[in-house]
């Protein structure tokens, strides 16, 4: 054990402002799916990276890969094999009730995002580990990849940038393009880069505080 050695302690006003600011802040965050094809440095993406692998997880096991696509081809198969997919389920595999609550977000099988934005982030939960001949377990693998994406999503925020948590689905195709190994289940395809001039976005709301939170 070391001894926990946080930088100095907020006063009362401090987390009042502090709390508020960063609400505020995160509130401003959009799902974008209209990119630029503007540049975004590769150690940009490192650091959000890095960001997102500082995430909690069940027994530190980070049970996690980031794959990022910036080749043209590459994200071109990408595209072509997720429309394939997405064009099914659009035309058949997702029920109408699942079609009209997608209805206010303006999405179809079409995905053209996939080519234009600089960097596809696909992230993979790793479902055991191999030392060696040996399986070793992770925990709470869902959880923890779920709170890498968030704290991943909250850093391209803070950096500026755009992103869209995608989920082609089924997502098997990326495992084959990828050449990711049978312990590596992918989780979520994240295309990061600059908004579009002209994007737009669903109007809708988020839930009240009422609605989300219930003391005790
Ligand atoms: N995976 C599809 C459909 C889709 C599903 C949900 I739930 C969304 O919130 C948005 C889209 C797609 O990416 O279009």
């Amino acid at each position: 054990m070391l001894p926990y050695q946080p930088a100095q302690l907020p006063t009362e006003a401090d987390l009042y402002q502090r709390s508020a600011d960063y609400y505020a802040f995160m509130d401003t965050r959009r799902t974008v799916r209209d990119f630029t094809d503007q540049p975004v440095p590769r150690a940009v993406i490192e650091n959000l990276i890095m960001t997102a692998s500082t995430a909690p997880s069940g027994a530190n096991k980070q049970p996690w890969t980031f794959c990022v696509v910036g080749t043209p081809d590459l994200k071109r198969q990408i595209r072509e094999a997720a429309e394939a997919e997405e064009y099914r389920s659009y035309h058949g595999r997702m029920s109408p009730e699942w079609l009209e609550d997608l209805a206010p977000l303006g999405t179809d099988w079409r995905k053209p995002f996939l080519e234009t934005a600089p960097w596809l982030i696909i992230v993979f939960r790793r479902i055991y580990e191999l030392k060696g001949e040996q399986k070793r377990n992770n925990y709470y693998v869902t959880e923890s990849v779920g709170l890498a994406c968030g704290f991943l999503l909250a850093a391209i925020h803070d950096a500026g940038l755009v992103a869209l948590t995608h989920t082609p689905s089924p997502m098997d195709f990326l495992t084959k393009l990828l050449n990711r190994p049978a312990n590596e289940k992918p989780f979520l395809l994240i295309p990061v880069g600059y908004p579009a001039p002209d994007a737009t976005v669903p109007d809708i709301k988020r839930k009240e505080k009422d609605e989300v939170l219930v003391w005790y």
